[in-house]
C-alpha cells in the first residue's frame, strides 16, 4: 500500500494562481493613429506643443517609430522636437482616451468578470479557473484578438503566477506581445533580467544596487537579506521574495469593492504641476467613466503622492454629496494637491474614490459593490 505521504498530489492541489496583465501599446499615440490612419508608420508624439523646439512641458507618450529616435514618455517636449523635428506632434485628447479605455475595460469585464484596472491602459485578470497555462494562453490570445477586432488597437499581455511577474512578463515583448511564464519557468525568466525590470525599482534604486555589483534579479536572489535590508529597509524581504520567484500576490481588488483607484508612476520624478495635475485629471476622467458604467457615485476623494525618496502622503476629502461630476472632483483634487505639494519632485500619484453609493436608496449600501 502506498504510504500516505507518497500519494500523488491531486491535480487541483497543484493548480497555482494564473494572473494575466494587459497593457495597451503606446496607448494615446495608438488611439490617434487608429483615428487617423495616415499617421500609421510615422513617428507620432503626444504631449505639449513643441513650439519649434522652444515649447515647455513633456511627452505623454509616442509611437514606437518615434521611440526609435530616442523619444520617450516624460521627456521634455523641446528635446523630443530636437531628436525628431519631422515627427507629428499631437496634443492629448484625454476624453477620447478615457472613452477608449472604458470600452476596453468593459470588454475585459465581459470576459473575466472581476478585473483590477490599475491605470488608463492596464489591468489584471485572474485566469486561475483555466487550470492550465495552455488554456490561459489560449484565452489571452483571444483577448488580444477581441481588443484588436472591436477596438482596433494592440496590447501586450503577460501570464504568470503572481501580479508582479505577470506585469514583468507583459513588458518583455512589446508591442503586441504575449509572454507566458508558468511557475516552472519563473526562475529562468527572472534570473537574467536587469534589476530595473522589477516594478517599483526606479532608476535610483537600480543605481544603488548596481553600485553594489547587483546587476540582475539573479544577483538579488543570491544576495543575503542583511545586505538588502541595509539598502531597502523594510522593503528588503519582499524584494528578496520577488527575486527568488516566491511572490504569489493576486488581484488586489476583487469581489465587493469599497473603492476604485488609479495610479501613475512618472518615468522621471516630476516637478511640473501641469504634468502632475494633468495626469490626475486623466485618472479622474477614467474613474468617473467607471462610476457612470456601474451607475454609482463617490463621496470621498483621496489623493496619494509619493515623493522622491519614497515618502508618501495621502489626503482625502468627503464631499457634501456623492458625485461623479468631473469638474467637482477635479476641484477637490486640485485643492488636496495644493495642500500636499511643497515643490518636492513627485514619483507617483494616485487618485482613489471611496464612499461609493448607488442612486437607488434601497440599494444604497456598500454591500452592493
Ligand atoms: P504606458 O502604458 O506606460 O505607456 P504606453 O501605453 O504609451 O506605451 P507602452 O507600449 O510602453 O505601454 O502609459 C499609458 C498612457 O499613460 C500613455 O499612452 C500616456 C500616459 N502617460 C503619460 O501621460 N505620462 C507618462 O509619463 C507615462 C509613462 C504615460
Ligand atoms: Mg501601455
Amino acid at each position: 500500500m502506498m504510504h500516505e505521504n507518497l500519494r500523488p498530489i491531486l491535480p487541483e492541489m497543484m493548480t497555482e494562481q494564473i494572473i494575466l496583465h494587459l497593457d495597451m501599446d503606446s496607448f494615446y499615440a495608438s488611439v490617434e493613429i487608429r483615428d487617423n490612419p495616415e499617421l500609421s508608420g510615422k513617428p507620432v508624439v503626444i504631449g505639449a506643443d513643441p513650439r519649434q523646439g522652444t515649447g515647455r512641458g513633456v511627452v505623454s507618450t509616442c509611437s514606437y517609430e518615434a521611440r526609435a529616435f530616442g523619444i520617450h514618455s516624460a521627456m521634455p517636449i523641446s528635446q523630443a522636437y530636437h531628436l525628431c523635428p519631422h515627427a507629428v506632434f499631437i496634443p492629448p485628447h484625454m476624453a477620447t482616451y478615457a472613452q477608449v479605455s472604458s470600452t476596453i475595460m468593459q470588454l475585459l469585464r465581459g470576459i473575466a468578470g472581476e478585473i483590477e484596472q490599475v491605470s488608463i491602459d492596464e489591468a489584471y485578470l485572474d485566469l486561475t479557473s483555466d487550470l492550465s497555462y495552455e488554456l490561459a494562453a489560449h484565452h489571452a490570445a483571444e483577448i488580444k484578438q477581441v481588443i484588436h477586432d472591436q477596438v482596433g488597437l494592440t496590447c501586450s499581455v503577460g501570464l504568470a503566477p503572481s501580479r508582479i511577474y505577470a506585469k514583468m512578463a507583459s513588458e518583455q515583448q512589446k508591442p503586441d506581445g504575449l509572454t507566458i511564464v508558468p511557475p516552472g519557468s519563473l526562475l529562468s525568466f527572472l534570473t537574467p533580467l536587469p534589476v530595473g525590470s522589477i516594478p517599483g525599482i526606479g532608476k535610483k534604486s537600480a543605481q544603488v544596487l548596481m553600485s553594489a555589483g547587483i546587476l540582475t534579479i539573479g544577483d538579488i536572489a543570491r544576495c543575503d537579506i542583511q545586505t538588502l535590508q541595509d539598502m531597502f529597509g523594510s522593503h528588503a524581504v519582499r524584494l528578496h521574495q520577488i527575486a527568488r520567484g516566491l511572490d504569489r500576490e493576486g488581484l488586489r481588488e476583487s469581489g465587493k469593492r469599497k473603492s476604485i483607484s488609479r495610479e501613475h508612476t512618472f518615468l522621471k520624478d516630476s516637478t511640473s504641476p501641469d504634468e502632475i495635475l494633468g495626469s490626475m485629471h486623466a485618472m479622474i476622467l477614467s474613474l468617473c467613466q467607471e462610476l457612470a458604467e456601474r451607475n454609482i457615485y463617490s463621496r470621498t476623494i483621496g489623493v496619494r503622492i509619493r515623493f522622491t525618496g519614497f515618502i508618501t502622503r495621502t489626503k482625502s476629502v468627503t464631499l457634501m454629496q456623492p458625485t461623479r461630476e468631473v469638474r467637482i472632483i477635479e476641484n477637490a483634487v486640485d485643492g488636496l494637491f495644493a495642500e500636499m505639494w511643497d515643490m518636492t519632485p513627485v514619483r507617483l500619484i494616485g487618485v482613489r474614490f471611496s464612499g461609493l453609493v448607488h442612486p437607488d436608496p434601497v440599494q444604497r449600501s456598500l454591500s452592493d459593490f
